[in-house]
């Protein structure tokens, strides 16, 4: 750790080092020097991110946009260069590594403490979106191709179960037959993108509440984090996967699927901080599949998910036995009470965007 902190360009001797932060791709550590600066250091992972020399292309362009549009320094991400100038060091086993400067005075949260929380992140990615409207998009590499295309997270599942090289499928019927007799509605957005009926924008991609940093004192949002994904994409890719996480009452991966529900209240919080954020921007097609949008980020990271299981855990870090296929259940769930409430959401945002 302190052979590769030691490549960039940071301020002061290591003096500390540890895991840091709760990410399901790449490693993160929390290093502290000597002069009482922190930097967040991670190995990038090499199996989800094949082009990291793009990614880092992509990341470089989208926070120098970022750092001129915003006044404090504290709302934007800084890459620390490494000695030879370029925004990554690659190791003797091949893997790379990058550092950015730790932000100080901030939090990260797992789930929202209150719902004011929720809204708070709401508004940073509609906002996130907002800045990025006129970032030339060309510029962007596609760092995972075809991350949202639901029909190819389908056909992934479909060449697993062929596969079936764990075995696992006959444990997990009833997550299979959830899934599959979802599939007719996995191209909505995709198709609403290629016939233009969707605009394409810049968005973030993985909006999960823990890549968003709040200020450590008044709560509100300092900075989007996790800009692995930044490019090309619909708004619904993130106001749908926020959704996924955000609302849930409990963790991606808890077991009791009981206590697995849609908290109306932070999902209705979460709408109105994300339409604000956005400021009026988002269209009519847009704001009419918003519920659609939820659903869909849900069901496909339940796909992803069921994906992992079958060919043994490959791509999502686990921690336990089964973990993917409990994460799988969640959002099966979660699917399930969309599905089961519809109305009462799709009214709720209705009257929320007016
Ligand atoms: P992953 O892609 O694995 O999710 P992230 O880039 O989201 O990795 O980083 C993991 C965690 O590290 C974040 O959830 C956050 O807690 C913390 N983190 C990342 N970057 C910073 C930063 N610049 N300042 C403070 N904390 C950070
Ligand atoms: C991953 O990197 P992290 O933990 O923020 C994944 C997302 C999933 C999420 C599920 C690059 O996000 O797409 O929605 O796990 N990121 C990538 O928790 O695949
Ligand atoms: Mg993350």
């Amino acid at each position: 750790m302190e052979q590769m902190i030691n490549r960039f360009a940071v301020k002061g001797l290591p003096v500390t080092s540890c895991r840091f932060g709760e990410g399901h791709i790449n490693e993160t550590y929390l290093v502290t020097c000597d002069t009482g600066l922190s930097y967040i250091l991670q190995k990038i992972n090499r199996q989800v991110f094949q082009k990291p020399e793009e990614l880092m292309e992509n990341i470089a362009r989208v926070t120098a946009f970022l750092e001129k549009r915003s006044a404090d320094r504290r709302a934007s991400m800084h890459l620390v260069p490494a000695s030879d100038g370029s925004m990554y060091a690659a190791d003797e086993k091949g893997e790379y590594w990058r550092v950015y400067e730790f932000i100080p005075d901030s939090v990260c949260l797992q789930r929202a403490e209150k719902p004011q929380d929720l809204y708070h992140v709401g508004l940073a990615f509609g906002n996130f979106q907002q800045l990025l409207a006129d970032f030339p998009a060309a510029e962007l590499h596609e760092s995972i191709r075809d991350f949202h295309d639901t029909r190819v997270r389908y056909a992934q599942l479909h060449e697993a179960l062929a596969q079936d090289v764990m075995g696992r499928a006959k444990d997990c019927g009833e997550e299979i037959r959830f899934a599959l007799a979802h599939e007719q509605e996995a191209g909505v957005i995709v198709d609403g993108l290629a016939d233009g009926t969707l605009p394409l924008r810049v968005t973030h991609n993985d909006t999960k509440l823990n890549n968003i940093l709040l200020d450590y004192t008044t709560r509100k949002p300092l900075c989007v984090i996790d800009l692995d994904t930044v490019m090309p994409g619909s708004a619904l890719y993130d106001y749908g996967d926020s959704v996924r996480f955000g609302v849930s009452t409990a963790a991606e991966d808890e077991r009791d699927l009981t206590k697995v529900h849609v908290d109306m209240d932070l999902y209705r919080v979460f709408t109105q901080g994300y339409l604000e954020g956005c400021s009026g921007s988002l269209t009519e097609a847009e704001t009419a599949l918003l519920p659609m949008g939820a659903k869909l980020m849900t069901l496909e990271c339940g796909v992803r998910f069921l994906t992992d299981h079958l060919n043994g855990d490959h791509y999502f870090r686990i921690s336990r036995e089964e973990h993917n296929l409990h994460r799988c259940r969640t959002q099966f769930r979660l699917v399930q009470e969309m599905e089961d409430r519809w109305e009462e959401i799709t009214q709720m945002i209705g009257e929320t965007a007016g």
